[in-house]
């Protein structure tokens, strides 16, 4: 694996799972794997999870790790050929050739704008620091995906799945900011990858990219979609077609112990943070059924499998 931005960059995904949890069955098994190696994670958007699973995983490599505010340095210019006399001090390119003589990976996390559509789904800001980077981008989420999650996703389901082709519904969450696409499309990408009957369910207007949803099926009655469902995973997300735009009110589309019980028994997940009683009942998120800490604890095997797997291919 040269890089690690989306599910198309991973050679073998059964591989890439497996090795996750066999870090997670011996941590320490490779201690010495990133020994005088150094991770540099640029943060440009906040992070809890991403930013201390990413941060333990190269430490149990034995790798030095770099955390970064990207927002605290000079403001960076992503555009090619400006005059740069705005409030941009200094252009990704120089910037991203720097970070490379210290880092031997470097890892980002950088949201969309939700306002230009173009240029976020063309992920510029990744593109641009892997065009001028010398060393392998790992992606803490973009604009467009957060492939990290959906890894912790896909590994999180393969041990709970109690048949061989589990039936997962992606449920979109009412929520009062207007968020990114990035981990529903992501998610969708991975499931489509992977062994599972994918439905997504969502009202009309909140539509992923064709270029993500494919030839999934897509179900406007949330309660029929959770029919037999054996994973139900939920995320809020803004308009693809009115732009970053929240266009539904109210809490008919919030996870309720009601709705779980038209489910096969299904596991509640959410990649985290969630809002309690916005985007899910508490009596689903507190129940036995929820995975959504078990999801937490494997976001850090999943970045160990990654890291390894790109430290594999600098050897
Ligand atoms: C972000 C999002 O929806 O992409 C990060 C989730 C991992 N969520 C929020 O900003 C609440
Ligand atoms: N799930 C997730 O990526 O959480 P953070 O935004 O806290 O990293």
């Amino acid at each position: 694996m040269k890089h690690f931005t989306s599910v198309h960059d991973v050679d073998d995904l059964t591989k890439l799972v497996d090795l996750a949890f066999a870090a997670k069955a011996n941590p320490n098994h490779n201690k010495n794997m990133g020994q005088h190696k150094t991770l540099i994670l640029l943060f440009f958007n906040p992070s809890l999870r991403t930013r201390l699973s990413t941060e333990v995983a190269g430490h149990r490599l034995g790798m030095s790790v770099i955390t970064m505010n990207a927002g605290q340095g000079w403001k960076l210019e992503f555009e090619d050929e400006v005059i740069m006399n705005s409030d941009k001090a200094e252009h990704i390119k120089e910037a991203a050739a720097v970070i490379s003589q210290y880092a031997d990976l470097i890892g980002v996390r950088t949201f969309p704008s939700l306002t230009d559509r173009e240029a976020d789904y063309q992920d510029r800001i990744l593109h641009k620091l892997m065009t001028y980077a010398s060393v392998p981008v790992i992606s803490l989420e973009s604009a467009i995906r957060h492939p990290l999650q959906s890894l912790t996703d896909l590994m999180t389901i393969r041990h709970f799945q109690k048949t061989e082709r589990p039936k997962v519904v992606l449920s979109w969450a009412p929520h009062p900011k207007a968020l990114p696409q990035a981990v529903a499309n992501s998610f969708v990408e991975w499931m489509q990858a992977a062994a599972v009957d994918l439905v997504v369910t969502h009202p009309p207007g909140y539509e992923l990219a064709p270029e993500f949803i494919g030839a999934t099926p897509v179900e406007y009655d949330q309660k029929k979609a959770f029919a037999e469902a054996d994973f139900i995973y939920t995320k809020s997300w803004s308009s693809y077609a009115d732009y970053g735009k929240v266009l539904t009110k109210g809490s008919e589309w919030m996870v309720t112990p009601e709705k779980m019980a038209l489910t096969q028994n299904a596991y509640f997940m959410h990649c985290l943070p969630v809002r309690r009683n916005v985007v899910v009942a508490d009596q689903v998120i507190d129940s036995s059924a929820s995975l959504v800490i078990e999801q937490a604890n494997n976001r850090q095997w999943a970045a160990q499998a990654v890291i390894q797997s790109l430290l594999n291919d600098l050897l």
